[in-house]
């Protein structure tokens, strides 16, 4: 049993005009699928092979296999972020969360400030999530593979700050790409479900 490459969870232009078709073919396509491919050739035969995806990140982590954690975690990630958005995506968050989110950052646009200088200040490769710990939202920001996940984080949701998630449609302008996944993309559904699990676990 090997780890599988999910569907995208809407068709590739569905994100059109924020995200391209040709940005979401060769996102999922080529770097996500890669990860996943090297992810199998590198477990297969190994411990870690018949073992779930996130079982593999912690064993590699602790373990500092970083050849496995690498691939094993951008393969989380990635996954994580095609969920993160929505082509009905935008507007605001409902219920709890919007709760949550105003008593910790003030408001929305608290919320968006925070985040947005997060995703901009992230030197590189690497990631800017909003994440839950210990009844209290945070946002941060990972680099490379890193995934909160490792660190007891509950992710709720993420941003890819990677080049290749905005290149083709942004080329440098790192903070377009942003503005637009605040404005027209952000998938507070997905959000409020992982805030509503986290509590419901706790
Ligand atoms: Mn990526």
């Amino acid at each position: 049993m090997s780890i599988a490459l999910p569907d995208l969870p809407y068709a590739p232009d569905a994100l059109e005009p924020h995200v391209s078709a040709r940005t979401l073919g060769f996102h999922h396509g080529k770097h996500h699928k890669a990860y996943v491919d090297k992810l199998n050739a590198a477990i297969g035969g190994t411990g870690y092979e018949g073992r779930t995806l996130d079982d593999i990140i912690a064993a590699a982590h602790t373990a500092a296999d970083t050849g496995v954690f690498n691939n094993a975690a951008q393969a989380w990630n990635h996954t994580f972020l095609w969920h993160s958005m929505s082509p009905s995506g935008g507007g605001e968050p409902r219920g709890a969360l919007a709760e949550a989110i105003n008593a910790r950052f003030g408001s929305l646009d608290g919320f968006r400030e925070k985040f947005k200088a997060a995703a901009l200040g992230q030197f590189g490769s690497g990631w800017t999530w909003l994440v839950r710990k210990g009844g209290v939202l945070d946002i941060i920001s990972t680099g490379n593979a890193e995934t909160p996940l490792t660190d007891g984080l509950t992710p709720l949701l993420t941003l890819d700050v990677w080049e290749h998630a905005y290149y083709l449609d942004y080329q440098n302008k790192r903070d377009a790409y942003i503005d637009a996944f605040l404005d027209k993309l952000i998938n507070w559904e997905f959000a409020a479900q992982n805030y509503e699990s986290d509590r419901a676990a706790a």
